[in-house]
């Protein structure tokens, strides 16, 4: 599993989008959550999703193709303040078609501080989700910064909330660093596709 990883393009219109059929798996949270060092633990590749600390640095959706038969798309972070408000809403509504609408799409993780409660972005994306009925998990990312407790805290309070809008999905703790998670993920990426 995992054993090819290769970048294949980065697209930023519908256009774009590879129309070979493979499925799908994607990645979306907000800027600096940790998405790029997941995907490449994930991957167990050390840099092929771009790790940067400078937020809003990936505006496109960027497909890798693993093990020539399935796409990781790591979709564009979202909350970028400096960027123009229709620039901004461009991405938002390609982004919401993509969810709603991509045929190969066969799951989405959303990635989430472990550290922090969700924000008003995450609340809108689970909300969106729920009402997608495609499969989707929620990874609490950076969890090796927490304690013991404070990780149990979190997805119990994640869970509240979820249950709260009548959503129940995995929710479960990961780390780039200590690679918490990673086996869990792929067994749930792995029942996907
Ligand atoms: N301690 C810790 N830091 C992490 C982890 N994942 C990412 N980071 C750090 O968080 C920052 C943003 O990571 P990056 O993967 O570029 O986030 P992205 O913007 O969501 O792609 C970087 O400084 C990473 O080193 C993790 O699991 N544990
Ligand atoms: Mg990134």
């Amino acid at each position: 599993m995992y054993d090819s990883a290769e970048f294949v393009k980065g697209c930023v219109d519908w256009d774009q989008l590879p129309d070979d059929g493979r499925p799908e798996v994607a990645f979306i949270g907000r800027s600096n959550v940790g998405k790029s060092s997941l995907l490449n633990a994930l991957l167990k590749r050390k840099q092929i999703a771009y790790t940067s600390k400078k937020p809003g640095k990936t505006r496109e959706l960027n497909y890798f193709l693993v093990d020539g038969d399935v796409y990781f798309v790591d979709l564009p972070g979202y909350g970028f303040a400096k960027v123009p408000t229709h620039v901004r809403k461009k991405w938002a509504g390609l982004i919401e078609r993509y969810l709603t609408e991509r045929p190969p799409l066969a799951g989405v993780v959303h990635l989430i501080d472990s550290r922090h409660p969700p924000m008003a972005n995450d609340e809108d994306l689970i909300d969106f989700m729920r009402g997608s009925g495609v499969p989707y998990l929620i990874a609490l990312t950076k969890s090796d910064k927490l304690s013991g407790n404070q990780r149990t805290n979190r997805v119990r309070r994640v869970n509240e909330q979820l249950a709260d809008v009548g959503l129940s999905v995995p929710v479960i703790l990961t780390s780039a660093q200590d690679k918490r998670g990673i086996r869990e993920l792929r067994t749930w990426i792995g029942d996907l596709v």
